[in-house]
C-alpha cells in the first residue's frame, strides 16, 4: 500500500525521460541511453551490471522492449569509466537480459561517441562488464574492436536436438557464449529466417536440458551457424542467434570473435591474417587476431552509423510504460 489515494500518485508523479541515440552497425541496432538512465554507482562494470539486473530491469525493459523497441534492438548504457585511461563504460542489454560484451554494440557506441563530439579518430578504451577493451575509430569512420581474450572451451560437441538428431559443433568464447555448429546443411539466407530461427533455437534449448555450458555452468545463448559466402573476397557467411529469438542482422562481433578462435585452435588461421565474416543481411565485418602470451585477442572492423535521436517518455500512466514482456 503506498498510502495515496487511488489514481493520486499517478498524477503527481513526474514523466521521466531518457535521452537515447540510435545506431546501427551492418543493420544491427544499437540504442544508447545518454542520459536519465539508472544511476548505479561506481565501481567494477559487473558490479554494476548486478545493480542494473536487481534494481534497474524495467528500465533495461522500458527502452528496447515493445512498444518503444523491438526484440532486435540492443541497448547500451553509457556509463562513466572504471579505469582512468578509458573514455566510457558500457553495460549491453537486450530483450530479454544483459551481454557480457557486444562487439556491434561497441563500434556503434565509438561512431555514437564521434557524433557528440567526444571523441576523434584514434584509440579509446571502454570499460565493459568482462573487461577492458580498445576501439580504434579510423579516419574514414570505421571502427576496429580489439576483443577480450577469446577461446575454444570445447572441439566437436554432440548434442541430441529433437527433431532434428544429433548436431555436432564447438563451444567457444568471445565476449558471450557461442555454440558454432558444424556441417548443418541449412540454407543461409533471409527467406529462410524462421527455419534457421527454429533450428538454432532448438540447439539452444537442448544444451541447456543436455547441461552443456560455457566457464562456471554458464548458459550458451548464442548459437552460430555458417556457410560460403557468395561475395569475392569474403571467407564465410553467419547466421547468429540472440539470447531473446532475435538474429544479429551484424555479422556478430562477438560471434565473429568466437570464430576465429576456433579458427586458431583448428590451426586454420594465423596472426595477421585477415578473415571476412558475411552476416545473414549481407554486411561484412573484417576480423583478425592478435595472438599474446598464448592468449588470442579478435580484432574486429566494421562501421555504423546513427540514425537516431530521441528522448523516450515515461509515463506512469500507461500500462505498458516499462515494455511488453514475456
Ligand atoms: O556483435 O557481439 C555482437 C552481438 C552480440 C549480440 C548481438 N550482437
Amino acid at each position: 500500500m503506498s498510502g495515496w489515494p487511488e489514481g493520486l500518485r499517478e498524477l503527481v508523479t513526474p514523466l521521466r525521460k531518457i535521452r537515447v541515440i540510435d545506431s546501427h552497425t551492418g543493420g544491427e541496432p544499437t540504442r544508447l541511453i545518454v542520459s536519465g538512465g539508472p544511476d548505479l554507482g561506481t565501481g567494477l562494470l559487473a558490479d554494476r551490471l548486478e545493480r542494473f539486473r536487481s534494481q534497474h530491469d524495467d528500465i533495461r525493459s522500458a527502452v528496447v522492449n515493445e512498444p518503444r523497441g523491438s526484440d532486435v534492438m540492443v541497448g547500451a548504457l553509457l556509463c562513466e569509466p572504471v579505469e582512468r585511461a578509458s573514455v566510457a563504460g558500457v553495460i549491453f542489454f537486450n530483450n530479454v537480459g544483459y551481454l557480457g560484451m557486444c562487439g556491434h554494440g561497441t563500434i556503434g557506441l565509438v561512431a555514437t561517441l564521434k557524433y557528440m563530439g567526444r571523441i576523434q579518430p584514434g584509440e579509446h578504451r571502454i570499460d565493459t562488464p568482462v573487461g577492458s577493451v580498445s576501439a580504434v575509430l579510423h579516419e574514414n569512420g570505421e571502427v576496429t574492436v580489439n576483443n577480450v581474450a577469446s577461446y575454444r572451451k570445447a572441439h566437436d560437441v554432440v548434442v541430441d536436438v529433437p527433431g532434428h538428431g544429433a548436431v555436432r559443433g564447438d563451444v567457444a568464447w568471445g565476449g558471450n557464449w557461442f555454440f558454432l555448429v558444424h556441417g548443418h546443411g541449412m540454407d543461409l539466407t533471409l527467406t529462410n529466417v524462421e527455419e534457421l530461427t527454429s533450428f538454432t533455437w532448438a540447439i539452444r534449448l537442448a544444451l541447456r536440458a543436455s547441461g552443456i555450458t560455457g566457464d562456471d555452468g554458464k548458459e550458451i545463448d548464442h548459437v552460430e551457424l555458417f556457410a560460403p559466402s557468395q561475395l569475392p573476397g569474403v571467407d564465410s557467411k553467419n547466421f547468429v542467434l540472440c539470447p531473446g529469438k532475435a538474429y544479429d542482422r551484424s555479422p556478430c562481433g562477438t560471434g565473429t570473435s568466437a570464430k576465429l578462435a576456433c579458427l586458431y585452435a583448428a590451426g586454420k588461421i594465423r596472426e595477421g591474417q585477415t578473415w571476412r565474416q558475411e552476416s545473414i543481411v549481407g554486411s561484412v565485418f573484417e576480423g583478425s587476431i592478435k595472438v599474446q602470451d598464448g592468449k588470442v585477442y579478435p580484432c574486429i572492423r566494421g562501421s555504423a552509423f546513427v540514425n537516431g535521436e530521441a528522448e523516450l517518455v515515461l509515463d506512469p500512466r500507461d500500462p505498458f510504460c516499462m515494455g511488453i514482456r514475456a
